[in-house]
């Protein structure tokens, strides 16, 4: 099948805003993603004559869906039953493929020539936010894939700030060997792959992109690099490889970040030292808008919502859980949860498990009742304010480990590359009594307008509810 971003554009048809007008890309493109309600074509380039440039793919639960292959509003419980069944899905190596129509190597590569913009006021320059970042483990050979930041310094330099764990740790096992570790950038891939390019959690024996063939259900395309050992989706619309050279840490930052500001991980950071670029001849640019209510957070937020829906409907053995939700307005740090409580302590222990999970981003973990539409803010607050007693339904765990990116917790040690953040995590139980508990339960029934089922009134209803 080879699935693919050009494919997968032209699939979305008139849901594609086509902005024909000249853009600049480097000082214009962070504005125009930023306010595009849905997937955005920007089709001709100052400065960079053949290029388009691409952005907003999945930020809502409707075009989650199509990346993936499932309706909206099981987004959630598809991906993390695919996520469980059918990965690792299959990779083969192929001698050649599209992302190989051109090819500058050496000092022919410049990374400038890419449209790579500026994301935000402030920004210590252009930035790379949608490569899906490719390293290998030294020891085992298997790869590892997340998408990072990258500061463009020059036009065959790079320096990069890395939370991705999982590079990290291949990065240091070359540092502590005096040796260059190779990484390459594959900037441009169906969203699936992007999607699953960031999951956080163990997967031995495969990489994250292996897991994406399997969400996808297809056989991942791979081909070698020209100038580092490391194999790439041939499929991608650019490839940028190189090396991190051990020991070498440069600044690096500000970048405005998915927190809506720019603060909190600037510091001396590794660099990357272009050794080539590969690419389709009439590339499109995959950009990721780093600023709030943009692709960046579902990106991370997906996976993550996935794998908490497994992590949390094993709790006690079983847990009802109907569905979670991190939306993009509560910058990944806020998790929901729609469950039904069947004993007392069950939700408290759920909530829980959303602050001790494989990711950092989780601070603040809610949980509502299946009778709470978790997508509707308006709802959830008013679960808070009717369903909580402070002084028993909310929880402060003080000294836990907290995002990097959370500037609401003090960095604890700058002695090392990465930030380390410890504060504190809350939990808010908004759910009713639990279901042993009939006739305590029953006192939360929320009341329902007289006539709300009356089959006569139901062409009515939805045409006021059209209008809201
Ligand atoms: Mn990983």
């Amino acid at each position: 099948m080879a699935l693919n971003l050009r494919d997968f554009l032209a699939a979305l048809g008139d849901d594609l805003i086509r902005v024909d007008e000249e853009i600049d890309p480097i000082t214009q493109a962070g504005a125009l993603c930023s306010a595009a309600p849905r997937p955005i074509m920007l089709s001709r380039l100052k400065g960079f004559p053949g290029w388009s440039l691409c952005d907003i793919l999945v930020k809502d639960r409707a075009r989650q869906a199509k990346a993936l292959g499932t309706s909206p509003r099981h987004v959630v419980r598809e991906l993390s039953d695919r996520m469980f069944t059918r990965v690792p899905g299959g990779s083969k190596l192929v001698p050649d493929g599209p992302c190989k129509d051109v090819k500058l190597l050496g000092a022919d590569a410049d990374i400038t020539k890419l449209p790579i913009p500026i994301h935000s006021e402030g920004d210590a320059g252009r930035y790379l936010g949608s490569g899906v970042t490719i390293t290998r483990d030294p020891d085992t050979g298997v790869r590892n894939e997340a998408i990072i930041r990258a500061l463009v310094r020059g036009p065959r330099k790079m320096g990069f700030w890395m939370a991705a764990r999982h590079n990290w740790a291949h990065l240091m096992k070359y540092q502590e060997r005096g040796l260059p570790a190779p990484m390459a950038f594959a900037i441009g891939l169906h969203p699936g792959y992007e999607i699953l390019a960031n999951f956080s959690g163990r997967h031995e024996g495969y990489d994250e992109l292996e897991m994406g063939a399997g969400v996808l259900g297809e056989t991942l395309e791979l081909v070698k690099c020209e100038t580092i050992d490391l194999e790439v989706p041939a499929q991608a619309e650019i490839v940028i490889e190189g090396v991190v050279p051990p020991g070498v840490r440069e600044p690096e930052g500000p970048f405005g970040e998915f927190t809506g500001y720019s603060k909190g991980a600037e510091g001396p950071a590794p660099v990357f030292e272009v050794t080539g670029i590969t690419r389709r001849r009439d590339a499109i640019y995959r950009h990721m808008q780093a600023t709030v209510f943009t692709d960046h957070q579902p990106l991370v937020s997906v996976p993550m919502e996935a794998s908490l829906y497994r992590r949390l409907s094993e709790i006690h053995g079983r847990t009802e859980i109907h569905d979670v939700y991190i939306p993009p307005w509560v910058t990944m740090f806020t998790v929901f949860v729609q469950m039904t409580p069947r004993w007392d302590g069950q939700a408290r222990d759920v909530l829980l498990g959303v602050l001790s999970s494989p990711y950092l981003h989780p601070k603040i973990a809610i949980a509502v009742d299946e009778d709470v539409n978790i997508y509707d803010p308006r709802e959830v607050f008013w679960a808070i304010s009717t369903r909580v007693n402070p002084e028993r339904d909310v929880i402060t765990i003080p000294h836990e480990r907290i995002h990097p990116l959370d500037i609401s917790a003090p960095n604890v040690d700058r002695s090392e590359v990465t930030v380390m953040r410890v504060g504190g995590k809350m939990a808010i139980d908004a759910t009713k009594p639990p279901l042993w508990r009939k006739k305590e339960r029953d006192e939360f029934t929320r009341i329902k307008p007289k006539g709300a089922d009356d089959p006569a009134l139901q062409a009515l209803l939805a045409r006021l509810a059209a209008m809201s």
